[in-house]
């Protein structure tokens, strides 16, 4: 029997990966080497798939240390820790995990909204220190009912957000790079478009062109009566801008699943009610990571078969 093919694994992987993954390559978890340097100057010449996810990435040096390297599987949808034009010169194909996610994500960004809105969380530790009974009610808050809301990319999750909102009577209106010739108002203008939301929902990809998109001119346009939702990545948004605007009250209030510095957190947002934090878990419940999970590995399976892949990135399609 032929020898199994040899991949490299960055992170951590559910056990129903890891039967599906050991059942079709040699697996070497990266975070098991003791010495990186050593292990990549062994094996790297042998290792043609890496698996990784949206978090980890391949680092540049990594890439270069693969000489032989076919395939990289991320699990997750968004790439931007990876260089997938630098892959597909290579002839490296990139794959990832679109769709299977957006109703999870979607769902994550409604409810970091309400979650601020209603003062869900502050209102939840006011019950569980015995205020209530104490002093009463707690202060009213604002309604999630008749908003505009303003989605920050309006592709394959920004779709589902929209999706949503007829219930909450919302008025929905969108800025991305082109006009999607859609129902919703379009604009051009991301500032315009602050200023006329209620809340404004940003889901683009990371990376070198949406870095600090949400400006403080953005957030300043947003005003203090706006609620910021962040569930892309940390990198749009100007954190140390948006942490001075709520600081100031300059921006009402913010719901934020995703950091410029993960896992840190600037620590000026902890001593905020008027901020929800979560710790990057959009996508993150068993039945939706498993449904990434196994787009992750079919990805790789098809690919040992017959040398194409389910879903590549559109830098690879034509690969
Ligand atoms: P998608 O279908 O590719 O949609 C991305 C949208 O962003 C498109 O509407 C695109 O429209 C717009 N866009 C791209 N670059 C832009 C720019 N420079 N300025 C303004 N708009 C821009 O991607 P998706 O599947 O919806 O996923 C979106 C992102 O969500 C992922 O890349 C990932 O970073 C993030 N995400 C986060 C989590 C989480 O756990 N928090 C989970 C899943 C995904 P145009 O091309 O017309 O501009
Ligand atoms: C995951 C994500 O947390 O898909 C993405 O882009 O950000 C999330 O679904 C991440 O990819 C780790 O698997």
């Amino acid at each position: 029997m032929a020898a199994k093919p040899d991949l490299l694994m960055i992170g951590s992987v559910t056990d129903r990966m890891m039967a599906r993954l050991t059942a079709d390559f040699t697996v070497h978890a990266l975070s098991d080497q003791p010495d990186q340097a050593q292990f990549l100057a062994d094996h790297g010449a042998a290792l043609t798939a890496v698996l990784t996810n949206g978090h980890d990435g391949l680092r540049p040096d990594l890439m270069a240390a693969l000489p032989n390297l076919k395939i990289v599987s991320s699990y997750g949808v968004g790439y931007d820790a990876i260089d997938a034009n630098a892959a597909a010169e290579r002839g490296i194909i990139v794959t990832h995990t679109p769709n299977v996610l957006n109703d999870e994500v979607a769902n994550t960004a409604l409810l970091l909204w309400f979650a601020v809105s209603r003062s869900l969380v502050p209102n939840d530790a006011y019950v569980r220190a015995g205020r209530w009974e104490n002093e009463g009610s707690t202060p009213l808050t604002h309604s999630v009912q008749g908003r505009t809301v303003g989605i920050v990319g309006l592709g394959r999750i920004g779709q589902a957000i929209a999706d949503r909102l007829g219930v909450f009577d919302s008025t929905v209106v969108y800025h991305s790079r082109s006009d999607k010739k859609v129902s919703y108002r379009y604009y051009a203008d991301l500032a315009e478009m602050a200023a006329d939301s209620d809340v404004l929902i940003c889901i683009t990809p990371g990376g070198a062109a949406t870095k600090h998109l949400i400006s403080e001119q953005v957030i300043d346009a947003l005003g203090p009566d706006g609620i910021l939702v962040n569930v892309s990545r940390g990198s749009v948004v100007d954190e140390t801008a948006m942490v001075k605007a709520l600081k100031e009250g300059r921006l009402g209030g913010a719901g934020l699943d995703v950091f410029e510095q993960e896992p840190k957190v600037p620590a000026e947002l902890f001593t905020m009610d008027n901020v929800v934090l979560q710790p990057h878990v959009g996508s993150a419940t068993h039945e939706t990571r498993q449904a990434m999970g196994d787009l992750t590995c079919d990805n790789l399976s098809q690919w040992l078969k017959d040398g194409t892949t389910v879903t590549p990135v559109p830098e690879c399609n034509d690969l």
